[in-house]
């Protein structure tokens, strides 16, 4: 070990951590699987509504490291969870670029539509370090904060997803105009991709540097592609950006979560590179761990919507998960994000069932 307390070789630092969640992904062993869910942070915890009230717009909470400090820790004072995530959201890059981003009460987020490539000149580095300062204090605060069991998680969306928000200028059903860009102008689409999977590289980097220890990149609307798309607009991104943040943070643990990938979570386990794949709630167990843990770790895959009923339903589909995946590696998580009508309750619940569980 040298004076900060690391050793010259990345994985060793991981294996040789306190913290499981590291444990894990750098492919040793616990007793049990280390626990942290997806947007654990947010609208079913009353602390977080009471701080989201004080912060003014969505934007300003996520640009203001004391609060968002504070809504980044709630869950893990509440429950003690394995990881902490970085409170933020993937439309801070888009933002950072120069695109006009804004949160509508109650519909989620809204951008002024970049359609063609003849528009991307009107997104830029320029004010990028500037806008996304703030964030990485915040990554710098909460590292300072966790005890040495937590560890901490940053994140991005992935390039197609984020795209998916750019062209239809918010959430969307079809994604009709990123799909007809995407097959209409490949060429113009790649130069979107392109410029988001450098953006995605450069933010994440940032993060490392500012102290988060382990990264997810969050592929949300990957199902919405058809196979050879999907290779092209996910995958291939993903593997990109993969490569070029291990160039710089070799040590550093990468989640990905392709959600509804399907089968092709096993070509995700073969060649995008990373430590770990998010599984969505669809994925069969069987089959997970035969074609998808004998190759990386895998977290998941919980239906959210378990946290909202809780009782027996929860906990059979709890033990499901750790009779079938528990025995090799794996994060405990959910298959999507916590719903705002999750009952917290049900989250104590769910993380005492995790912590008992005897393999
Ligand atoms: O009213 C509010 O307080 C806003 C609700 C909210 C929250 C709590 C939004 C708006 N974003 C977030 C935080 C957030 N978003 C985190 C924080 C860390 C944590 O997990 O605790 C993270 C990781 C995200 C990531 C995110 N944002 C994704 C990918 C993950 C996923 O759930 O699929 C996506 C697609 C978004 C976009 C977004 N931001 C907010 C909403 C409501 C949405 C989804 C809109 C849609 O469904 O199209």
């Amino acid at each position: 070990l040298n004076e900060t307390g690391k050793t010259d070789s990345g994985a060793a630092v991981i294996i040789a951590s306190k913290k499981p969640f590291l444990q894990v992904l750098g492919g040793g062993t616990t007793a049990r699987p280390p626990i942290w869910l997806m947007r654990q942070a947010g609208r079913y915890l009353p602390e977080y509504r009471a701080t989201r009230a004080r912060a003014g717009s969505f934007l300003d909470l996520c640009y203001n490291p004391e609060l968002a400090i504070e809504v980044t820790l709630q869950p893990i004072r509440r429950f003690g969870f394995d990881a902490a995530i970085l409170f933020s959201d993937i439309m801070v890059v888009p933002h950072a670029l120069g695109q006009k981003v804004w949160f509508e009460e109650g519909v989620g987020p809204r951008l002024e539509p970049v359609t063609a490539a003849d528009e991307l000149d009107r997104l830029s580095y320029d004010g990028f370090e500037q806008v996304l300062g703030p964030v990485y204090q915040t990554v710098a605060g909460i590292a300072r904060e966790l005890d040495d069991s937590t560890a901490l998680i940053g994140f991005a969306g992935a390039p197609w997803t984020v795209a998916s928000y750019m062209v239809e200028g918010g959430g969307s059903r079809d994604f009709a105009k990123a799909k007809a860009w995407a097959y209409g102008d490949p060429e113009g689409f790649q130069r979107l991709i392109d410029l988001l999977v450098e953006a995605t590289v450069r933010y994440l980097s940032a993060q490392v540097e500012a102290g988060a220890e382990a990264l997810q990149l969050f592929d949300s609307w990957a199902g919405a592609l058809p196979e050879r798309a999907l290779r092209r607009w996910c995958l291939a991104p993903a593997m990109e950006i993969v490569r070029r943040v291990k160039q710089q943070h070799p040590s550093v643990p990468i989640i990905l979560f392709p959600r509804g990938a399907g089968m092709l979570y096993r070509d995700f386990a073969l060649e995008s590179g990373a430590d770990a794949l998010s599984l969505d709630t669809m994925v069969p167990l069987a089959w997970a761990r035969d074609r998808v843990q004998s190759e990386v770790v895998v977290q998941g895959n919980l239906d959210p919507i378990l946290l909202v009923t809780g009782g027996e339903a929860l906990r059979r589909g709890v033990l499901d998960i750790l009779e079938t995946l528990g025995s090799g590696p794996l994060v405990f998580n959910l298959g999507a994000g916590i719903v705002p009508s999750a009952d917290p309750q049900h989250v104590a619940d769910l993380v005492e069932l995790v912590r008992g569980w005897r393999a």
